[in-house]
Formats: C-alpha cells, sequence, structure tokens
C-alpha cells in the first residue's frame, strides 16, 4: 500500500516536472519553512515525527469520526497551518475563570467556548456581561527543547519579589495538573500544583495535556486521556487513539528551531545589543540549553528562544478580566520571539501579534507594552529612529 501511494506520487512528481518545469515557483529557502524535524533523530523517530505530521497537519474530522458536537475547529492543522501563527479568524474564547486559583465555571460552558457545532446541536455562546480572552494561535515550533528544560531552570529566571532591583519579577503559573500527568526528573511541585509552560498564560505543564486538550475542547475529540465530552458532559469511547495522541506529542516536540535568517547584517547585530541594552532580554531570555533527554537529539543543546517562560504583569492595556491557573488577569507569559519574522507567511501576509492578534505590527506590539515593561517599552520609545529600525530588523531576523 505504502510502496503503491510511493510509485504513484513519485509518477506524478515525475509528471509535474516534466510538464511544466518552467511555471514551478522555487522552493521556498530551508530558512523560511517552519515544517521539519530537528536534526539527529534516529530513522525509528524521524518515522514518528512523520506519523504525528500526518495526524497533526491533513487528519480533518468530520461528524462520522469524532467531530464534537461542540468545537471550533476540525483539525489542528487548520489552526497550526505550516506549523507558524494562525490569522485571527481561527482565535479560541476562553471565558469562566475571573480569579487566579479558582476552577472555571463549567456551568456557563468554560473554559473554552465551542462556537460551532455539528448539525442538530446549537453552538455555545458566552453569558452577557461574562469576560472572555481571545486567543490567536501561536506558532508550535522549538516547543520540545522548552519542554526539556528543567523545572529549576525556568525558576532560576523568577524573581517574585524582585530583588534585583528591576522592576520586572516573573512568576510561575502553578497549574492542577490532569489526572493523566506523569511528572518527569525534572518536574518539581508545590503543594500538589506544578508549573506551566505552554499556553498564552502559561497553563499546561506538558505538550501531552495541551495536545490533549486540544483535541478534547477545540476538536470535540475524546481520549483515553480525556473521555468526557465539553458538550454532553458523558464519557465516550475514545475517538482518537493514545497511539496517535502519542505520536502527535513526539512530533511537537521533534519540530525544528526556526532558522534566523540574517544573524550577521550590521542593523541585526546592532539591534540585537540594543534588545539587551534596554531590557527586553531580561524577559525575551535569549539563550537557554537544555539538560539531557529521552531524545538524543534534544539533549544538552544551546537554543534561542527569547523567552522566560514566566508569567509578567502586562498592565490595564493588557488586561482581559478572564485568567488560568494561577495567572492573574493582567499577567501573560513571554512569548517565544524564534521566527517572529515569518509569522506573516501563515497569517494571511499580515501580522497579528499579541495573545489576541490585536498588534498588527512588531513596533505596535512593543508599544502596547505596560506593567513590567513599562520602563523597557518607553526606552525603546525614546530610542533614535535609526536604533528603532535596528530592532526591529534584528526581531524580524528571527
Ligand atoms: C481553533 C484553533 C486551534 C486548534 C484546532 C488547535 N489549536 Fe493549538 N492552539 C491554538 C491557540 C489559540 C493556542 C494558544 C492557546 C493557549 O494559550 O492556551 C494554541 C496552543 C497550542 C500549543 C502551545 C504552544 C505554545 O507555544 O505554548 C500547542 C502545542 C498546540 N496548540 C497544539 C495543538 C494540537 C496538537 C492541536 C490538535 C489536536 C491543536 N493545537 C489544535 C489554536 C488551536
Ligand atoms: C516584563 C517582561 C517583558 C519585557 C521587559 C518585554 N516583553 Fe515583550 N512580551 C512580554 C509578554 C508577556 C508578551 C505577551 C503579551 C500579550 O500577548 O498580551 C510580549 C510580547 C512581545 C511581542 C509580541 C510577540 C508575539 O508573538 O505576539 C514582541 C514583538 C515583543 N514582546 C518584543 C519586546 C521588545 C522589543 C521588548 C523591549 C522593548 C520587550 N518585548 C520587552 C514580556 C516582556
Ligand atoms: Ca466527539
Ligand atoms: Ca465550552
Ligand atoms: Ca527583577
Amino acid at each position: 500500500m505504502t510502496i503503491n501511494l510511493n510509485i504513484l506520487s513519485l509518477a506524478f512528481i515525475l509528471l509535474l516536472c516534466f510538464s511544466c518545469e518552467d511555471i514551478i515557483p522555487e522552493a521556498p529557502k530551508e530558512s523560511e519553512l517552519l515544517d521539519g524535524p530537528i536534526e539527529g533523530l534516529s530513522n525509528a523517530e524521524q518515522a514518528q515525527f512523520l506519523e504525528g505530521d500526518i495526524a497533526f497537519s491533513d487528519e480533518v474530522f468530520f461528524a462520522g469520526n469524532g467531530l464534537g458536537p461542540l468545537f471550533v475547529a476540525t483539525s489542528c492543522g487548520s489552526c497550526h497551518a505550516g506549523d507558524g501563527k494562525g490569522h485571527p479568524f481561527t482565535t479560541l474564547t476562553r471565558f469562566g475563570q475571573t480569579q487566579p486559583d479558582t476552577p472555571p465555571d463549567l456551568s456557563i460552558g468554560g473554559p473554552q467556548l465551542q462556537n460551532r457545532a455539528i448539525p442538530g446541536h446549537e453552538p455555545e455562546t458566552i453569558p452577557e456581561g461574562v469576560p472572555f480572552m481571545k486567543f490567536t494561535p501561536p506558532a508550535v515550533t522549538g516547543l520540545g527543547l522548552l519542554a526539556a528544560l528543567t523545572d529549576q531552570q525556568i525558576l532560576d529566571m523568577a524573581d517574585p519579589a524582585d530583588l534585583d532591583g528591576d522592576g520586572i519579577s516573573g512568576v510561575p503559573n502553578y497549574v492542577t495538573p490532569p489526572d493523566f500527568f506523569i511528572p518527569q526528573w525534572f518536574h518539581q511541585s508545590l503543594n500538589g500544583k506544578y508549573i506551566g509552560r505552554f499556553g498564552k498564560k502559561a497553563a499546561a505543564i506538558d505538550l501531552l495535556q495541551q495536545t490533549v486538550g486540544a483535541y478534547n475542547q477545540d476538536i470535540g475529540v475524546t481520549s483515553i486521556f480525556e473521555p468526557i465530552d465539553v458538550s454532553t458532559g458523558l464519557t465516550t469511547d475514545p475517538e482518537v487513539s493514545d497511539q496517535t495522541i502519542r505520536d502527535v506529542v513526539f512530533y511537537l516536540r521533534t519540530l525544528k528551531t526556526p532558522i534566523q535568517r540574517t544573524p550577521d547584517a550590521s542593523q541585526v547585530v546592532q539591534g540585537k545589543q540594543l534588545f539587551s541594552t534596554i531590557q527586553c532580554a531580561s524577559c525575551h531570555i535569549p539563550e537557554w540549553t537544555s539538560p539531557q533527554s529521552d531524545i538524543e537529539a534534544l539533549s544538552n543543546k544551546t537554543f534561542y528562544p527569547y523567552t522566560d517562560l514566566l508569567l509578567h504583569d502586562m498592565g490595564p492595556g493588557l488586561d482581559d478580566g478572564a485568567t488560568e491557573g494561577s495567572a492573574e488577569t493582567y499577567e501573560w507569559r513571554t512569548p517565544p520571539l524564534w521566527g517572529l519574522g515569518l509569522s506573516p507567511n501563515s497569517q494571511g501576509g499580515e501580522f497579528f501579534l499579541l495573545h489576541d492578534g490585536r498588534a498588527l505590527s512588531i513596533e505596535e506590539a512593543i508599544l502596547l507594552h505596560g506593567g513590567e515593561a513599562q520602563n523597557s517599552r518607553d526606552r525603546f520609545q525614546e530610542l533614535t529612529e535609526s536604533e528603532k529600525g535596528a530592532i526591529l530588523k534584528f526581531l524580524e531576523s528571527l
């Protein structure tokens, strides 16, 4: 079966090559693409990466194979196209928790809005007056290295009481783990809670939790991990196999990191320097090194995500009045900046930045920083035009 398919697709490619050689556009450069495995995977690992890629990018759910009844989208890939950031029309809406450390209100349909339904079912709406947050899909590249870091490495970046007096604190989001969570050697618990690293508010501890939650809440697909259907509250047979979930998690762990395009251009070098000088790098931590991992290719690697994975008070302008886990309504996790310059490739040719895509350029995203980042933002605004230009060039190169 596989062989036949391969022969067929080979024949198809040959046909394409012979018939329309002149009109095939030049293939995008490796550094422009986000989809693809990290280097150094074994053959078996590459095979699992491919299985995960198919499930993540290609598998579409429909009413007959588990979709819904209530859902937001029909596949992971429809929101995470090409593994890059998503357009605001693929936004997720969360509501039902307005105070830290309280459970979301299930009786009103929290924590997530399922705004679509299969025929015969009514999509959800948010009750009048209930605060909500909108999230645009983030890129999913390089997550394996972030997942490999030890909790201690993240805690070392936190400064809850701002002891060094730079105006920046940074705290982890401590979240209650789901039943199926299995702590790794590098996880530490505090009163039964664990440090979240994924999502805009860092509400997911690991990629398994994020993936299981996405099948369940975004697509309405149950698994042995989360067997309860979000719309009926009833336990159903698994609609996606645990093997598929493991393959998708493996895929997310082994997706390559974005490649910086022009690291040596003089403006980029200058911008990188200024990025540290005006304290952007105090939250957007440039460099990390992973510890030993069960995936050899993730072990002892130095990488450049530009995040501390911590929550920061970002001021009233970015306070949506809703939250997740122990985060305050005005706290957001520093997003990684790697791949930032490639955002328009998957956002319809434009930038839609910050948690809800409200910033239409990199500069606008910077100017909307408040709270702990107010100082750094003000220092950006005080730079000369050419210095600002250098920072923007640097950010576009990431
Ligand atoms: C309706 C659009 C949508 C669908 C469908 C969707 N996602 Fe997402 N995804 C998002 C949004 C929005 C976020 C940010 C959510 C958050 O902050 O909690 C996100 C976050 C993530 C993250 C965390 C990234 C990070 O940097 O922290 C991962 C991993 C992920 N999704 C994987 C998946 C997988 C696997 C599937 C399919 C099972 C999927 N997503 C389906 C929109 C979607
Ligand atoms: C106090 C920590 C902190 C500092 C300092 C800081 N940032 Fe941020 N940055 C964040 C957080 C948190 C967000 C996400 C806010 C949101 O989504 O609402 C963010 C978002 C961004 C984004 C949008 C990323 C995206 O994918 O949407 C850019 C670009 C950015 N910061 C650049 C900078 C630059 C440049 C500086 C220095 C002038 C800076 N930041 C200083 C914490 C910080
Ligand atoms: Ca279902
Ligand atoms: Ca709901
Ligand atoms: Ca500090």
